[in-house]
């Protein structure tokens, strides 16, 4: 039956005209025990949904559109290496990748984890090597930075873990990653490195994406043209690079030796892959210690994911919070605000886990789906966001819901700035929620001395509406277990918010078109001339730019 023919589907819109214009605030006057009863914590997380336009009903709604979705039996298969990638036939484990138990984990009968856990040996010991001083650049020097050359999911992950636990980070080796075919990111990085000094990681899990090969072709002749008279092209490469890939073939042939290529399966999808060694940047400028603790936070999250009723669980309900805004309320996007500087990088990863994941318009039989999928996620820093898109979420026309992560305690702050932004974070919340309205703008405006005409003229611009919904995300502190259990809290999210819409979230065939394209285009720009074929505009933007360009290498 289709999605939205089914009673629990027709009972949540039923339900929804009923709630009509119903105010959160409303709902918090009728409950008490609403802060406590509509909010959950695991894994050092508290995750406060209250402030959203959900009552105990719209959630026994919620929760039995998840049981009829057989949401538990969609997560047993997962863990269980079915191959629910089902347009790729592949399984889905990236929990494997941070099982910390001793339970084998079997795709058709074969254990994988004796695999996993050889590749995290091998891991361990270049980590330790490099922050060890044991592996050295091809002068005797040892390593003080280390390019990772990567893009999408062989880049956004580590980049944002690495930049999350930069407290935790050696001031001797640093992280640079570049993933733009721009010259400009490479150039720009190269600029602040020692080639006699530097490791260049090529993550790529197929070796074959453009941009990754072009930027490491280039990074190989600057190595190569910095360091000629230290020894042959071989012997620098086989110093200064390693590659992660599952392409053994394509690594060897640009000169990546064996002991220094890291591997790792078809089960694990791009941007579920900062657990494998894909995570290399993180363990070598962390220390292998921490990606451990970054694991085994995912690997808590995992468990409770698994073992905990739905109406417990918490990538669960944030997921039915998320499916309720969308489907039933209307509401596309989805703000990532993190209060915390290091998080700079955390809205775009999720963009990519969440769009890449849930941005699909045909459900697993490739019907069209004729219900709302995946949102728009977005967002930036607060502090900083309060200082400009804000204005949109308190007083704009559209309601945008958000999720603001904090932590309780700082890492690494100066005196009074942790209060500070703990303060600016829940106090945002509150006002989204609660809004000013006329009276109390007019109140204000009286008690500063102004009355009649200009009074009225400005107490619409004045009024915030409030009843804006958000969730709250209080970790204890920003630490490598936290942080796994963060991440790994969004992955399951993610992943029932498709189980339900009855949507593959582990192919990504609009990337995978992108990766095709390029390539005519980039032969039209070679050549000269477009190809027949193109559409007049494109056409029209090839022969513009073919007459423009005059490309200024430095
Ligand atoms: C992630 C996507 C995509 C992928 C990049 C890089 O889930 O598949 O972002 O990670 O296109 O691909 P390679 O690792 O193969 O270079």
């Amino acid at each position: 039956m289709r999605l939205t023919d089914r009673p629990t589907w027709k009972a949540l819109l039923a339900h929804c005209r009923e709630m009509g214009e119903t105010r959160i605030l409303d709902l918090f006057d009728r409950d008490p025990e609403r802060p406590s009863g509509f909010s959950l914590e695991a894994c050092g997380i508290l995750f406060d949904y209250s402030k959203n336009p959900v009552s105990a009903e719209t959630r026994r709604l919620l929760l039995a559109l998840a049981e009829d979705a057989s949401i538990p039996a969609q997560v047993a298969a997962m863990f269980e290496g079915k191959r629910i990638n089902v347009t790729e036939k592949r399984a889905v484990l990236h929990t494997a990748l941070r099982n910390r138990s001793k339970k084998p984990i079997t795709v058709d009968g074969q254990d994988v984890m004796p695999g996993v856990r050889a590749v995290l040996g091998r891991m361990r010991g270049m980590a330790e090597r490099v922050r060890g001083g044991i592996a050295k650049g091809v002068t005797g020097k040892a390593f003080t930075d280390i390019v990772n050359i990567g893009i999408g999911g062989s880049d956004l992950g580590p980049l944002m873990v690495t930049t999350a636990l930069r407290p935790y980070g050696s001031p001797g080796l640093r992280a640079h990653f570049v993933s733009n075919v721009d010259g400009a990111h490479l150039a720009a990085t190269l600029a602040v490195v020692n080639p006699e000094t530097t490791l260049f990681i090529i993550s790529s899990k197929t070796f074959t994406t453009l941009e990754t090969l072009t930027n490491a072709k280039s990074a190989r002749e600057w190595l190569l043209t910095k360091l000629a008279a230290a020894g042959p092209a071989e012997i620098l490469v086989e110093h200064h690079f390693a590659a992660v890939s599952t392409n053994l073939e394509a690594t060897a042939a640009f000169g990546i030796i064996p002991e220094r290529v890291f591997g790792f399966w078809d089960w694990v999808g791009g941007r579920y892959s900062l657990w494998s060694a894909i995570g290399l940047p993180i363990a070598l400028t962390l220390g292998f210690e921490r990606f451990e603790e970054l694991l085994a936070g995912a690997f808590e999250m995992d468990e409770h994911f698994r073992t905990t009723p739905l109406e417990r669980n918490l990538p669960a309900m944030a997921a039915l919070i998320g499916l309720w805004h969308i489907d039933f309320l209307g509401h596309r996007t989805l703000a990532i605000l993190p209060y915390a500087q290091d998080l700079l990088y955390l809205p775009a990863f999720l963009q990519q886990l969440d769009m890449e994941s849930n941005g699909k318009r045909v459900d697993r039989s490739g019907a069209a789906a004729d219900y709302l999928t995946g949102p728009v996620i977005w967002g930036a820093p607060g502090t900083n966001g309060q200082h400009a898109f804000f204005q949109h979420l308190h007083q704009g026309t559209q309601v945008t819901p958000a999720d603001f992560i904090v932590a309780a305690n700082a890492v690494d702050t100066l005196p009074g700035h942790n209060d500070m932004l703990l303060a600016n974070c829940i106090a945002q919340t509150e006002a989204l929620l609660r809004g000013k309205s006329a009276d109390e703008v007019r109140a204000e405006l009286k008690a500063r001395g102004m009355q009649g005409e200009e009074l009225e003229r400005l107490t619409p611009h004045r009024v915030f509406p409030g009843n804006r919904p958000s969730n709250t995300l209080v970790l204890q502190r920003l630490d490598p277990r936290s942080l796994g259990a963060l991440i790994a809290f969004y992955e399951h999210k993610v992943f029932v918010q498709g189980a339900i819409w009855n949507i593959n979230s582990f192919d990504q065939w609009g990337v995978e078109l992108g990766k095709q394209l390029a390539g005519g285009v980039l032969a039209d720009l070679e050549s000269g001339k477009p190809a027949a074929g193109h559409d007049p505009s494109t056409r029209r933007l090839i022969e513009y730019v073919l007459k423009s360009r005059n490309d200024v290498t430095t």
